[in-house]
């Protein structure tokens, strides 16, 4: 059997690429791996059959002979563990790889979803505004940080790996906010990772599932 990726299948994101399937589909794009993608609604998510895939009732979901998992953080580093590529084959340089997948995850990707969900379903509260310098200045330490490791180099850790991969997935979801201009370095790198032909084709991909359901945005089409 062909392995399953889930997706939406109509994205928020109307075809930027931003939600935690699309890491998944760089991922496989990197590695030269092929999937089948299962689309799924919003109420799909929430069956009994799905939460038996997905316990959270969220996308993405995997399966593959003799494995069905979860979490695009599990997925990611399942599948880099079995293909060469995105992970340095020497001990040390693998473990630091994986700690910048987690620091992504963990550290920065935190404080950016929590700015992005009071931007999505509490602007219309009165103390909206009054939260967002304590949400910026979140977002911008973890940037600074981050920022100054980066420093003059391509990759965190000299050589691309599913660190950055993760890394510059999380950073996307600032586009259009101001915040990640603010750090030209980032700006720079997250531009070094989409403009990665793995990227653009992961990207292209997911853009004609967006098109084939909105044919009248298709026309305007969104850019990383
Ligand atoms: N920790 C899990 C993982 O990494 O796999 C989180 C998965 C998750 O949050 N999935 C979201 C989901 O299925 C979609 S990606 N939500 C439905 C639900 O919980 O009922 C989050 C997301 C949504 C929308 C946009 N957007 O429109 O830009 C971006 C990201």
């Amino acid at each position: 059997m062909r392995p399953v990726l889930t997706a939406f299948a109509d994205s928020p994101d109307r075809g930027c690429g931003l939600a935690r399937d699309f890491r998944v589909r760089w991922t496989l794009e990197e590695l030269g791996q092929a999937s089948d993608l299962r689309l799924v609604s919003f109420a799909d998510l929430k069956t009994p059959g799905y939460r038996a895939l997905q316990p959270f009732g969220q996308i993405p979901a995997w399966q593959e002979d003799g494995l069905d998992l979860f979490e695009s953080g599990a997925i990611v580093l399942h599948l880099a563990q079995q293909h060469p590529g995105l992970l340095p084959d020497d001990r040390a340089g693998r473990a630091r790889a994986v700690a910048w997948v987690f620091a992504a995850l963990d550290t920065v990707e935190p404080p950016i979803w929590d700015w992005d969900l009071a931007r999505m379903v509490e602007r219309h509260q009165p103390w909206h505004a009054e939260r967002q310098p304590m949400l910026k200045g979140r977002i911008h330490k973890r940037l600074q940080d981050l920022s100054e490791w980066l420093g003059t180099k391509d990759w965190l850790e000299g050589t691309f790996s599913l660190g950055d991969l993760i890394m510059i997935s999380v950073l996307r979801r600032l586009h259009g906010s101001g915040l990640l201009e603010e750090h030209p370095a980032l700006a720079s790198y997250v531009g070094r990772g989409e403009a990665r032909p793995a990227f653009r084709r992961a990207f292209s991909a997911q853009k004609a599932v967006f098109d084939a359901t909105d044919p009248k945005q298709a026309a305007k089409g969104p850019d990383p």
